[in-house]
């Protein structure tokens, strides 16, 4: 190697270590995760309530029929937000509360709510970045096949135009799905989310049906005016846990499952070669016309990034052959995912790199620890969250130094929240609900954001 810095690191050494003018400041949540009163007003089922409400499904016994009530309490938790300076929140509508049946009749007090909230963040000067789907399908429409039918994409398009046609006026950033990796691995393939199949035919046909029904929906939403339109996407550094031929190869199939199923269809027009060997005779073929839809340009991506995995080949990990091998020495979260911030940064370059440099906002990041709240006076102490959000907020800013163009931050969570198959027993949130009362209290984290926030990121320090 010859001396000096690369240009790269020269450059990030003479610039200051800033986020960009402009640059949002955000936390997230979704809508079944916080809202509770799920059939409130007119509202249908989704399959989560389904779901929930099928004993063994959740592992406390627990449904989201209240979870944080914010579907009650929302502008008081519109109020909390202000508090803290943010400047952007992302949350999602649940689909079965505007369009009780997925299709064609409408719940105006459903589209009601949303049209106050975005109405009530505006006036807080908080920017609405909205979730078209994350996770709660309408029961009927699961009834009707759910992802698995085609028909879905037109669907999903007809309820983004009905949204973005009330909300676009108003709101300009628009993601479509939340992790569609989520939906087919932990929905279809391993029935541990809703709606709780374990079939890899299934699963293979709603991997390209929600990806036609993503491209289906940019279409709609952009022919109502939405101006910025992203898909979300988890995605995770892969590593082979040793130099074997077979745990490099693992993590190479990891890689593609995970990372790139999603991604290189929406920019590249079509799927990872491992993908079909992967699935097997379970893998559907995909036309041309299905790869131009899934193809149509996106605005930005919205990446959500908890962990890094470190991979073992292991015959019977379906699909990938790809088994998580736990880092003993490292610190986990209560969701046993290891903290690994240096990951973030690896990611974000790795999507800007490989994808052209689209815009790319963080629309999940954040850690599940208990941290109960203290004896009066009160408050609660969450060290180990602060530490993880300053550390993945220096590699966010890293990664801005190396040339991505990261447009905002999104901690995940708002609140602490009901976690899916996990219940109300991981708490996410930046403010903790005592789930008796529904009392919140901002934790120590959420007051550490509130000042990264106020100094737009100079308290983290350098580097
Ligand atoms: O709570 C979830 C969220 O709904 C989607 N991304 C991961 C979070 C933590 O598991």
């Amino acid at each position: 190697m010859s001396g000096g810095p690369t240009p790269e690191a020269a450059e990030s050494a003479k610039e200051p270590r800033r986020f960009p003018a402009g640059f949002l400041w955000g936390a997230a949540t979704s809508a079944y995760q916080i809202e509770g009163s799920p059939l409130a007003d007119g509202a249908g089922p989704s399959i989560w309530h389904r779901f929930s409400h099928t004993p063994g499904r959740i592992v406390t016994g627990e449904t989201a029929d209240v979870a944080c009530d914010h579907y009650r309490r929302w502008a008081a938790d519109v109020e909390l937000m202000r508090q803290l300076g943010l400047s952007a929140y992302r949350f999602s509508i649940s689909w079965s509360r505007v369009l009780p049946e997925g299709t064609g009749r409408v719940n105006p007090a459903g589209l009601g709510f949303y049209d106050a909230l975005v109405d009530r963040l505006l006036a807080a000067g908080i920017t609405p970045l909205i979730t078209l789907y994350h996770w709660d399908l309408p029961a009927a429409l699961d009834d009707r096949g759910g992802w698995r039918n085609p028909d879905v994409a037109h669907w999903f398009a007809d309820y983004a135009r009905l949204v973005v046609g009330r909300l676009g006026d108003r709101v300009r950033l628009w993601a479509t799905l939340n992790e569609p990796w989520v939906v087919v691995d932990a929905g279809y393939l391993h029935g541990v989310h809703a709606p709780g199949q374990r079939c890899p035919f299934a699963a293979a046909r709603a991997a390209v049906n929600l990806l036609r029904a993503h491209g289906a929906a940019v279409q709609a939403a952009r022919a109502e005016g939405a101006s910025q339109v992203g898909l979300v996407v988890n995605l995770e550094p892969k590593y082979a846990a040793s130099q074997a031929d077979a745990d490099v190869a693992a993590a190479g199939r990891a890689e593609a499952y995970w990372n790139r199923q999603f991604l290189d269809p929406v920019f590249f027009g079509h799927f990872p070669e491992e993908l079909p060997a992967m699935y097997g005779e379970a893998w559907p073929a995909v036309s041309a016309q299905d790869l131009a839809l899934i193809r149509t340009p996106v605005d930005f991506i919205g990446v959500n990034y908890y962990t890094r995995g470190v991979v073992r080949h292991d015959p019977t990990a379906i699909p990938d052959q790809a088994g998580r091998v736990r880092q003993e020495q490292a610190l986990h979260t209560a969701m046993e995912w290891e903290v690994f911030p240096a990951g973030l940064e690896e990611i974000l370059v790795w999507v800007s790199r490989r994808y052209g440099r689209p815009a790319i906002y963080v629309t999940e990041n954040g850690a599940a620890f208990p941290d109960p709240p203290q004896a009066p006076p009160g408050g609660v102490q969450d060290p180990r969250r602060v530490a993880y959000l300053a550390e993945h907020l220096r590699a966010a800013r890293r990664a801005i130094a190396r040339g991505v163009d990261l447009r905002g931050y999104f901690a995940w969570s708002l609140l602490d929240n009901f976690e899916w198959s996990l219940g109300t027993s991981r708490r996410f949130g930046l403010i903790h609900v005592d789930f008796a009362t529904l009392e919140r209290t901002v934790k120590a984290s959420g007051e550490f954001y509130r000042q990264v926030i106020a100094t737009h990121g100079a308290v983290l320090g350098e580097p």
